[in-house]
């Protein structure tokens, strides 16, 4: 009986075994087939899917920057057609304000010149354009000359145009007339007393040679035909007749 029993465990011991390696097969007939081929697909798929991602991720960003360059490039160029704009305006307006400057100007010049015309000027003087001119009788040097013309509110005179050296040269009362005219401040450069630089001469032949290198003013002749109203330096210290120029004002 004994001997049975252990049959009886023996055998039941391994029919449990059996039953056992049965369920360990059954379980792994039921995991799908080819698993790790389907596996390492599903990666490589992830991984496909993964990269087009990246990619569109990236065409997107592309794009985008794209648009943005677009949108800011657009923004610099309306920005500075408008400073453009802006700037002609500015130019335009300030060229406008010149011109209108110089129109008031004009007119203010106009008004003081159609009341100065209408002035005469004081005995003794004669009147041309705008100024009144005196020719003295009496003969000092240049300097003495220049004071004189002073205390009578003028100045030795200043010739501005061809056109009012002819009419001075009409005055002269000769053989020489002292006129506004010195290179005393520097030798070789003349100057007008009103300050103005001398541009337009009418020196006569030879002239300015400050002779004895001490001629630093300027008269005008009446010697002679071919030398009347024209020009030539002088010691200063000589004694000559002058003219005066006087500016009519509208005072
Ligand atoms: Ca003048
Ligand atoms: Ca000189
Ligand atoms: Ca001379």
């Amino acid at each position: 009986m004994e001997s049975t029993g252990t049959n009886d465990d023996i055998y039941g011991n391994f029919e449990m075994e059996e039953v056992d390696k049965n369920r360990a097969t059954q379980r792994r007939n039921k995991l799908p087939p080819k698993c790790g081929t389907v596996c390492v697909g599903l990666l490589l798929a992830l991984l496909v899917v993964g990269n087009i991602g990246q990619l569109v991720y990236h065409a997107v960003s592309s794009t985008d920057r794209e648009y943005y360059n677009n949108q800011r490039e657009e923004l610099q160029r309306n920005y500075e057609a408008k400073l453009g704009n802006l700037s002609d305006e500015v130019q335009t307006t300030h060229l406008i304000r010149e011109a209108k400057a110089r129109e008031l100007t004009q007119q203010v010049r106009d008004i003081v010149t159609m009341i100065a015309k209408g002035k005469n000027c004081d005995t003794g003087w004669k009147k041309y354009g705008l100024s009144c001119y005196f020719v003295s009788t009496a003969k000092k040097n240049w300097a003495a000359s220049r004071e004189d013309c002073k205390a009578q509110g003028a100045d030795l005179v200043v010739i501005n145009s061809e056109e009012e050296k002819d009419f001075v040269t009409g005055l002269v009362n000769g053989p020489e007339d002292w006129i506004g005219l010195t290179d005393s401040a520097q030798e070789g450069s003349w100057m007008w007393v009103d300050g103005t630089p001398v541009t337009t001469t009418y020196w006569s032949g030879g002239q300015p040679n400050s002779s004895k290198g001490d001629q630093d003013c300027g008269e005008m002749w009446k010697d002679s035909k071919q030398k009347k109203g024209l020009w030539n330096d002088e010691d200063c210290s000589l004694n000559n007749t002058w003219i005066c120029e006087k500016k009519l004002t509208f005072e």
